[in-house]
């Protein structure tokens, strides 16, 4: 099975760059304290993956990202969307340096790929969150770009108008081509994201060329 073997895949290569990125943010200079070697820098990837888990200096998400979530503030995909499209999201959020190392797996998306990619809030409109939520109405705006960007005005109508252009470029400046693929990246969390992210309101979104609202997407949970 086509799937299946993504799975595979996915899970195999995964913990490896968790156990990568895991040393990487382990000799931050954010954090004097951590002198110590990464606990995870030897052994398999399963072996890195579980420890990193149990490391409370770490707090582990994971998404998968799927067209039906595309529904959750109710955009609907394109009918010629590919039925397998489908997509991961891996990462590991240090608790005290707030940097996020993640990487997102697809695959069988529409034609072109991942043409941007953003991390969303998803907002309910309550009076309780992050300035960037429309008080009493669910939207979803972006709070982070990983990749590409916008390409011409109106395509994300709720571009933040807080952020600088700068900010505006990402984390990597140019999506993966292709229509499967992964993209890695950091994202150091901005402190009115935090609680939101640890909430399970942050979300992920492909969007392509045949679905400019998103393609895939889904919410980064904390993998306990
Ligand atoms: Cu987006």
């Amino acid at each position: 099975m086509k799937l299946n073997s993504l799975h595979k895949a996915i899970f195999l290569i995964v913990p490896m760059f968790i156990l990568a990125y895991s040393a990487f943010t382990l000799s931050d200079s954010h954090n004097k304290k951590e002198k110590d070697p990464p606990a995870a820098k030897h052994g398999s990837g399963e072996k890195a993956w579980s420890k990193a888990g149990n490391d409370k200096r770490f707090t582990l998400f994971k998404a998968k990202l799927t067209t039906a979530n595309e529904n959750m503030l109710g955009k609907k995909v394109n009918p010629q969307t590919p039925k397998e499209a489908v997509g991961f999201f891996i990462g590991a959020y240090n608790n005290q340096t707030h940097m996020l190392n993640f990487m997102v797996g697809y695959s069988d998306l529409s034609k072109g790929g991942v043409a941007m990619s953003h991390f969303h809030m998803l907002c309910a409109g309550d009076a309780k969150e992050p300035p960037i939520c429309k008080p009493g109405k669910p939207s979803g705006p972006i709070i982070q770009t990983i990749c590409g960007m916008p390409t011409h005005p109106g395509m994300v109508p709720d571009w933040p108008e807080t952020k600088t252009d700068k900010d505006k470029h990402g984390l990597a400046k140019k999506c993966a081509e292709g229509t499967s693929g992964y993209i890695m990246g950091k994202w150091m969390v901005e402190e009115p994201y935090r609680k939101g992210l640890m909430d399970g309101k942050v979300f992920v979104n492909l969007h392509t060329q045949l679905d400019p609202k998103g393609e895939v997407s889904g919410l980064l949970k904390i993998n306990k």
